[in-house]
C-alpha cells in the first residue's frame, strides 16, 4: 500500500495554484444526524439527489473502495480587498448597478426603448469568471496523474461538486477553515470566497494530522440578519428560500412572496458573504492571498432585458465556459422577468421595459409559467 507525505501533496497543490490544501481521513460524518434532519425537513427543495445519495455523503469511504485519505483543496475566486492595493477590482457602485437609460429618460408610450434601456441583474461572484468545475477538475486530474505515476495501483477519485461528498465538512476536517453560520467554509485570513474540491485516494498520507480551525463566528449574526429571504438559521440554510437555489437550481415558478426579495440577483446570491466580517477590507499590507486568474470577472451583470430576448443559441454563446450554463434558458428568462419586475417597482422605468415583457407574453414558444410571470410583471406596471 502506498504512503505519501502530506508535505509532498501540499507542494504539488501549491504548484497547481490552489490557495489551500489539506488532508483528512475518510471516517464517517460527525454531522450525519444534522444532514438527515435537513433532508427530513425538506430543506433540499427539488434537489432530490441530495436525499438519494445521503448514505454515501455521510460515509465518504463508500465512494471509492479501499479509500484511506482525502486531499481537499480550495480555489480563491475573490481575494479580500486591501486598503490602498492597486488594481483591486471595485464592485460597481449601488447607483451604477441599478437601471440606467443609456439615453435620456423615455416617456410613456415611446416604443423605441429596445436598445436604449438596460436593467442589470447581478451575478454571484463565483460565476463571473470561468467555470470552476472545469478549472479545478483539470488541475485535480493532474494531481491524480502525478501521484498515480509514483504509486502504481493506487486508486483516485477527484470531485468538485461532482460526487456525493460533503465538501465543507471534509474541508473542515482537513483544516481549511471553519463552517460559518451561513454554512459556508471560511478561512480565517482568506475569507469565504473560495471553491472546494478534492481527491479521494487509497493512498495513506503520513503526517496528516490537520489542526481543525475553531469557530470564529462568536455572537455575530450578520449573515442571518442580512439574508433577504430569511433562509438562514444558525448553521443551516433552507434551500427553498435561498436565492442561489431559486435562481440556479429551481426549475419551476418561484413563489410570489419571494420574488421581490430576490431584488436584482439574476444568478446566485452573495449577500451572506458580503456582510460577513471575515470578508471585510483588510488593512494595508495584509496577506489576503491571490484569487486564481481563471475567476477574473468577465462580467458582473447580465442585461435582463437582453436575456428576455435570448434564443437558446444566444444563451450558449453568451455563457460559454462559465458556471452559468447550469441555468436553462427558461430559468434565466424567469429570473430576468423577476429582476425587471423589481427594477420597475424601484425605478419606475415602466414604458421602457414594457415592450420587452410584452414580447414574452406574445411569444408562442414561451411556457405558460413564463407567460403568467410576465403578465404579473405587466400588472405591477400599471
Ligand atoms: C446543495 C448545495 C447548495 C444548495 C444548498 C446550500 C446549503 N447550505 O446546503 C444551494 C443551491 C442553496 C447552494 C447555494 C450556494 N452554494 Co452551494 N453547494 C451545494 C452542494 C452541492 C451540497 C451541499 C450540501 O450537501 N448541503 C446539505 C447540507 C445539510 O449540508 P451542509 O450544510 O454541508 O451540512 C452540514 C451542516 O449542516 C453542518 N452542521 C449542522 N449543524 C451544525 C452545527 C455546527 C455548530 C456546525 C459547525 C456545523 C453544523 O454539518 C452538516 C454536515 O457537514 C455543495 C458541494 C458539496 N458536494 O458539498 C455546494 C457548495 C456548498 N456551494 C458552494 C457555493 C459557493 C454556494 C453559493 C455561495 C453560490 C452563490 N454565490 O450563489 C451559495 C451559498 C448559499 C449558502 N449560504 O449556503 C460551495 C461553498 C464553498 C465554501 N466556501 O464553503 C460548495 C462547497 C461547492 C464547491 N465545490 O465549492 N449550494
Ligand atoms: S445566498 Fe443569499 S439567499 Fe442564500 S442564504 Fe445567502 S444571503 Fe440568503
Ligand atoms: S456573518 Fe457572522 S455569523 Fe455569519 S458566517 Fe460571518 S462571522 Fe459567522
Amino acid at each position: 500500500m502506498g504512503v505519501v507525505a502530506a508535505s509532498v501533496i501540499a507542494g504539488r497543490c501549491e504548484r497547481l495554484g490552489f490557495a489551500l490544501c489539506g488532508v483528512c481521513g475518510v471516517g464517517e460524518s460527525a454531522r450525519a444526524a444534522e444532514y438527515d434532519a435537513w433532508i427530513a425537513a425538506g430543506k433540499h427543495g427539488s434537489m432530490e439527489y441530495l436525499a438519494r445519495n445521503a448514505e454515501v455523503r455521510k460515509r465518504p469511504e463508500l465512494l471509492l473502495p479501499g479509500a484511506k485519505s482525502v486531499i481537499v483543496v480550495g480555489d480563491l475566486y475573490r481575494a479580500r480587498e486591501v486598503v490602498g492595493r492597486a488594481g483591486v477590482a471595485s464592485a460597481a457602485t449601488e447607483e451604477e448597478r441599478r437601471t440606467y437609460p443609456a439615453a435620456p429618460s423615455l416617456g410613456e408610450g415611446e416604443s423605441d426603448a429596445r436598445d436604449e434601456v438596460r436593467v442589470l441583474g447581478r451575478i454571484a461572484r463565483y460565476a463571473q469568471g470561468r467555470d470552476y468545475h472545469k478549472v479545478m477538475k483539470k488541475r485535480l486530474h493532474e494531481l491524480c496523474d502525478a501521484l498515480a505515476a509514483e504509486h502504481p495501483g493506487a486508486g483516485f477519485r477527484a470531485f468538485v461538486d461532482t460526487a456525493p461528498v460533503m465538501e465543507r465538512e471534509l474541508a473542515l476536517k482537513a483544516g481549511l477553515g471553519w463552517i460559518g453560520k451561513h454554512t459556508l467554509l471560511i478561512h480565517p485570513r482568506l475569507g469565504s470566497y473560495m471553491l472546494l474540491g478534492g481527491v479521494m485516494t487509497t493512498l495513506e498520507i503520513s503526517d496528516a494530522v490537520a489542526k481543525v480551525e475553531p469557530d470564529h463566528c462568536g455572537t455575530c449574526t450578520r449573515c442571518i440578519d442580512a439574508c433577504p429571504t430569511q433562509a438562514i438559521t444558525a448553521y443551516s440554510v433552507d434551500a427553498r428560500r435561498c436565492i442561489s437555489y431559486l435562481t440556479i437550481e429551481r426549475r419551476g415558478a418561484i413563489d410570489e412572496s419571494l420574488q421581490a426579495k430576490i431584488g436584482e440577483w439574476i444568478f446566485g446570491c452573495d449577500v451572506c458573504q458580503e456582510v460577513c466580517p471575515h470578508n471585510s477590507v483588510r488593512p494595508a499590507g495584509s496577506d489576503v492571498g491571490v484569487a486564481h486568474e481563471a475567476y477574473a470577472a468577465a462580467r458582473e451583470m447580465l442585461d435582463a432585458i437582453a436575456v428576455l430576448r435570448w434564443t437558446e443559441e444566444d444563451r450558449r454563446r453568451e455563457l460559454a465556459g462559465t458556471a452559468m450554463t447550469r441555468a436553462k434558458l427558461e430559468m434565466l428568462k424567469r429570473n430576468a422577468l423577476i429582476v425587471v419586475g423589481n427594477a420597475v417597482v424601484d425605478a419606475g422605468l415602466k414604458a421602457a421595459v414594457r415592450a420587452a415583457v410584452e414580447e414574452v407574453v406574445g411569444d408562442s414558444g414561451a411556457s405558460a409559467e413564463l407567460v403568467a410571470l410576465a403578465r404579473g410583471v405587466l400588472a405591477r406596471m400599471t
